[in-house]
């Protein structure tokens, strides 16, 4: 899959509503009542992003969490960072 381009990238992020092109990634930052929120969250992202055999970069502390989609193998975000976006925000949103 090709990485899009930045000028891409800003325009398809119109749609997203939190999220950022950072750090050469679609980011975001989740908070979340407490700790079990996020885990649980995180374990439903995680079965997601299984099956569409694309994972994020993330990290949790506490009620946070803070996330980065890049493809890893094109060296950019690519539409499939966007798909993992869309999936994340349906499933927290
Ligand atoms: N996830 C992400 N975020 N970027 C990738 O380039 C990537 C991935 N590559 N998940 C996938 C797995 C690839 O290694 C396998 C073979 O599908």
């Amino acid at each position: 899959m090709k990485a899009l381009s930045e000028k891409q990238i800003i325009e398809k992020l119109k749609e997203f509503e939190g999220w950022d092109y950072y750090e050469g990634a679609l980011h975001t930052i989740f908070e979340f009542e407490d700790f079990k929120e996020a885990f649980s969250a995180m374990t439903r992202i995680a079965f997601e992003a299984e099956k569409l055999q694309h994972h994020p970069e993330w990290s949790n502390v506490y009620n946070s969490l803070e996330i980065y989609l890049s493809t890893h193998d094109a060296d950019g975000v690519t539409e499939k960072d966007f798909e993992l976006a869309k999936i994340i925000d349906e499933l927290i949103g």
